[in-house]
């Protein structure tokens, strides 16, 4: 099939509210992405994923949108949204919007509407049920904690929000939400935007029986069971049909639950529904009945392959793969996945970037990666700002009875303001992220992991991932060769292969902070060693695999 742009394209995350704050406001806003394009044009993306910027109470920092086509004041002006876009494009750099349209805000016009009366013309934009003998209508639990049902006094009846009570979930039974969404995203579409990550687009298709289930400690039922998944792919064929294929635009949906099979409906290369969708099993490979993600361990080596084995050679030449570490939602790549500390963080960063980039799929690169920023030592509940990890830290102390230490040390393995702290620009106290009062700490770290400090730095992790970058631009075996895991059951290396038209590449990665004992294979003798792949200064030694080392050859 004919290669689409964004599958040798490199896709960079931007949470705006902690990218750059032109104002002195103490939170990120539009006219400092725009300052800081070129910085992201010499680390050579092709995509910026932009999280909300749209109009919002900010209760979820942007995920409850009370307006799709107006700004956040504390972001800027939409004259502004047109000058980053416009600038983005001219440096080459497409800009792909964040869609949230599983729930919006309760604070937008349609939910206002909705709400004032059970015979509103908007009522059935949402999910509306009588009790049940005086209580919720089932007994499910949100992603935030709590049940997905709230009361409303003035029309007598539950709502739902599968998220916080803000985030009122859109009824995709009606097909008025799909022709509202559809000309929304036209407008954004017409206005020059390249395309669309989709929040939870894997939820809008719901079982509406709403039934219950075994409660948990917290009293409630697990959710999953609410989400219909095969009810989805009618609305993104729909999707596809009515909007996207007017325009050349790379998807991607959240699609947290999707599996290889399921994925090679809503990534399929046939275009028939969207360009790729993030996949949620490495990132689930610890936690709890009871707790969920919760939990202070670390993944295991070989679980990590055999989930990325499992996707690489389960979508190759059907559908296609994202390919991520990092995000909003996740800690730092470099504390969850390898080795933070002075000793190993930088040659582990760029260990962790190799391993990820010389995969087949759309490599992302949340803000501060390139850098290798690190978790944030929360030591109390004051300084998190996310309502997930306030519930959770609620849920942990109270329902699982752990004590304030052992919550706090699963704060700072897992939540989600680990990935939020601003962006470190300089070694200044305020990382040159902002002039006022930050609206969450900076990590005290940044007088030594800055952009400042690498941009220039040929030995740098940024200048790491700038080789990556690079070789895939180049590369048709990075982009499509053909995946192959080697070593399965090794609790240290990653080694896989790529092949394309008898040209082989051979990539190892240590993940682990020990030398390991390990022959290239005889094959793989005379081979030619991938520069941008290494990341220690001097050639690999035989026999052995250093501590945190990456490598590739090419083979004819
Ligand atoms: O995330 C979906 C979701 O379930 C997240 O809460 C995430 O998977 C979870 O925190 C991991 O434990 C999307 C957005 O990325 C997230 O920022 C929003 O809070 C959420 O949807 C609601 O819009």
């Amino acid at each position: 099939m004919k290669e689409q742009w964004w599958q040798r394209s490199v896709v960079y995350q931007i949470y705006p509210k902690s990218f750059q704050d032109s104002t002195g406001s103490g939170t990120g806003d539009i006219p400092g992405i725009t300052r800081r394009l070129p910085y992201l044009a010499k680390l050579g993306i092709d995509v910026i994923w932009l999280s909300p910027v749209y109009e919002s109470p900010m209760d979820d920092n942007g995920y409850d949108i009370s307006d799709y086509r107006a700004i956040w004041p504390g972001f800027g002006t939409m004259e502004d949204f047109d000058e980053m876009l416009a600038t983005a494009h001219s440096l080459g750099i497409k800009i792909v919007m964040d869609l949230v349209v599983n729930h919006s805000s309760d604070e937008h016009e349609w939910f206002k509407q909705s709400r004032s009366s059970r015979d509103n013309p908007y009522r059935d934009y949402y999910y509306w049920r009588d009790a049940v003998d005086e209580h919720e209508p089932s007994n499910m639990g949100g992603v935030f904690g709590g049940s997905i049902w709230e009361w409303d006094e003035t029309t007598q009846q539950y709502y739902l929000h599968c998220f916080s009570k803000k985030q009122p979930d859109l009824n995709w039974e009606n097909p008025r939400v799909a022709d509202e969404v559809f000309d929304m995203m036209d407008w954004w579409l017409a206005k020059g935007v390249d395309g669309f990550r989709m929040d939870v687009i894997g939820m809008i298709a719901k079982d509406t029986s709403f039934p219950s289930g075994e409660p948990g400690p917290t009293g409630y039922a697990p959710l999953f069971p609410l989400i219909v998944d095969e009810g989805v792919h009618p609305h993104l064929q729909d999707m596809r049909r009515r909007v996207l294929s007017k325009y050349d635009t790379m998807t991607v949906g959240e699609v947290s639950g999707a599996t290889v099979e399921t994925a090679k409906k809503y990534a399929n290369l046939d275009g028939s529904e969207l360009s790729m969708v993030f996949q949620f099993e490495h990132v689930s490979l610890t936690g709890d009945p009871d707790r969920g993600k919760w939990v202070t361990d670390k993944p295991r080596l070989v679980d990590l392959k055999q989930v990325f084995d499992h996707w690489e050679t389960g979508l190759d030449g059907v559908a296609w793969n994202s390919l991520f570490w990092d995000n909003h939602d996740q800690p730092r790549a470099v504390s969850r996945w390898a080795n933070d500390s002075d000793e190993w963080r930088e040659l582990s960063a760029k260990m962790l970037a190799t391993c990820l980039h010389l995969m087949q799929g759309t490599p992302y690169i949340y803000q501060g990666e390139e850098l290798g920023m690190t978790n944030y030592p929360f030591e109390d509940m004051s300084l998190v700002n996310d309502l997930e990890a306030h519930d959770a830290y609620r849920m942990l102390t109270q329902d699982c009875g752990c004590s304030h230490e052992e919550a706090m040390a699963c704060m700072r393995e897992i939540c989600r303001d680990n990935a939020r702290t601003p962006m470190q620009w300089d070694a200044s106290p305020k990382a040159g992220f902002t002039t006022g009062e930050p609206w969450l700490p900076i990590n005290p770290n940044c007088a030594i992991i800055n952009a400042a400090a690498q941009v220039d730095d040929p030995g740098s992790v940024f200048a790491h991932y700038q080789g990556l970058i690079a070789l895939r631009k180049q590369s048709d075996l990075v982009v499509h060769g053909h995946f192959r895991l080697l070593e399965p059951w090794s609790e240290e290396l990653f080694v896989y292969e790529r092949e394309l038209d008898g040209q082989r590449m051979l990539v190892v990665c240590n993940f682990t902070d020990h030398e390991v004992a390990w022959q290239v294979p005889e094959e793989y003798a005379g081979a030619v060693l991938v520069e941008a792949a290494c990341n220690y200064a001097d050639a690999p030694q035989a026999g052995l695999v250093r501590p945190y080392e990456a490598f590739a050859l090419m083979a004819e």
